[in-house]
């Protein structure tokens, strides 16, 4: 049996034109810079997201937790959403690693900051307090559904941060499913951010690796950073070479999850006992509720497990199934059969 893994888009496995390109390619001590794979790599990263240079990262925690390191001092004080990953699943690396303060604030339902509330949160001039230093965003929004911010949303809230002093990260691990659920540029989400981390591991398929994109000066006190948190690589190139590849075959195919996770939040919505809010189903993440009182949501995974179709119960009544290279349409089609089985006399 097929084992239908809705988990996360994490568990992608590499194409043949990855794991080929993997075997033939040529390889350096990146940690000197003579990896020209890597270097190719974080070129054509760069130039994609619209930024002066890049730098390989390990993943997307050591991204977003180099850009930190790179931004702030401790001390600093940073702002993001209560809901953001760097806050909720990155295990205080700012924290711990950084010495830096998070400061959250709300984000309504589709992931976006209220803009006046970040403005209103910068800190002023006064000994008491702790200096801004940076605005944390997140697009797509992993815990808010997948939501995707549009430019126009995004430059709201960066242009009044900058025009204040204060930097702007973008969290982009799924940057380009917002950009192709968006049908824009990705450039137009990162034009008024300072750095901006993206994975390579997730929709686009590749087994590792993540980048971090901006100006030439923040990416080269990046790499020190990253050197400092043990992510110096060596002959890396053969795992840069499947993020090649992810960068240049795998970003329109995103649009078939897109497909494929709204194909499931509609058939969900229709199972009684099931809920889910079409309205913030707009990538390949797909949040619903178990809204039958006969039933947990690990118990909804637990069945379905037995079924072949696997994803997670993501607190209170909520589950999170993720859509992916791998799954297709049919696979769908049959997960739905097994909910409907699962949640069969329930309700
Ligand atoms: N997200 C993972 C889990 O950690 C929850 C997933 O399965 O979705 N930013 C965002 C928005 C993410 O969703 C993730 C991973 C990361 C950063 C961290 O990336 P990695 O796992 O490469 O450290």
């Amino acid at each position: 049996m097929k084992v239908i893994d809705l988990r996360s888009d994490t568990v992608t496995l590499p194409t043949p034109a990855m794991r080929e390109a993997m075997y033939s390619a040529q390889v350096g001590d990146d940690v000197f810079g003579e990896d020209p794979t890597v270097n190719d790599l974080e070129a054509l990263a760069a130039e994609k997201v619209g930024k002066e240079a890049a730098l390989f990262v390990v993943s997307g925690t050591m991204g977003n937790l180099v850009c930190i390191l790179t931004h702030c001092q401790r001390g600093d004080e940073v702002i993001m959403g209560a809901r953001a990953h760097t806050f909720l699943y990155e295990v205080g690396a700012a924290a711990a690693f950084g010495g830096v303060q998070v400061r959250t604030i709300p984000n309504e339902a589709s992931g976006m900051l209220n803009p006046e509330a970040v403005t209103d949160a910068i800190r002023g001039d006064d000994i008491h307090l702790p200096p801004t230093r940076l605005v944390c965003l997140e697009n797509t929004h992993s815990r808010c559904g997948g939501c995707a911010l549009s430019p126009d949303q995004m430059d709201s809230i960066c242009i009044p941060v900058r025009e204040r002093g204060i930097s702007a990260h973008l969290d982009g691990a799924r940057v380009f499913n917002a950009a192709v659920g968006l049908g824009v540029d990705v450039r137009e989400l990162t034009r008024n951010v300072d750095s901006v981390m993206f994975c390579l591991s997730k929709g686009l398929s590749a087994p590792v690796g993540s980048l971090v994109a901006g100006s030439e000066d923040f990416i080269r006190r990046a790499r020190k950073n990253r050197k400092m948190v043990g992510g110096g690589m060596r002959q890396a190139g053969v795992i840069a070479a499947a993020g090649i590849v992810a960068l240049n075959e795998m970003v329109d195919r995103l649009a078939e999850d897109h497909a494929n996770a709204r194909l499931l939040a509609e058939g969900l919505k229709e199972i009684d006992g099931l809920d889910v809010d079409l309205e913030y189903v707009q990538t390949d993440i797909v949040i619903f509720s178990v809204v039958s009182d006969g039933i947990t949501p690990v118990e909804v995974a637990t069945g379905l497990e037995e079924e072949g179709v696997r994803l997670q119960a993501i607190g209170g009544r909520q589950m999170r199934a993720l859509t992916h290279y791998g799954i297709e349409e049919e696979d769908i089609r049959i997960a739905l059969e097994a909910f409907r089985k699962v949640m069969k006399g329930s309700v």
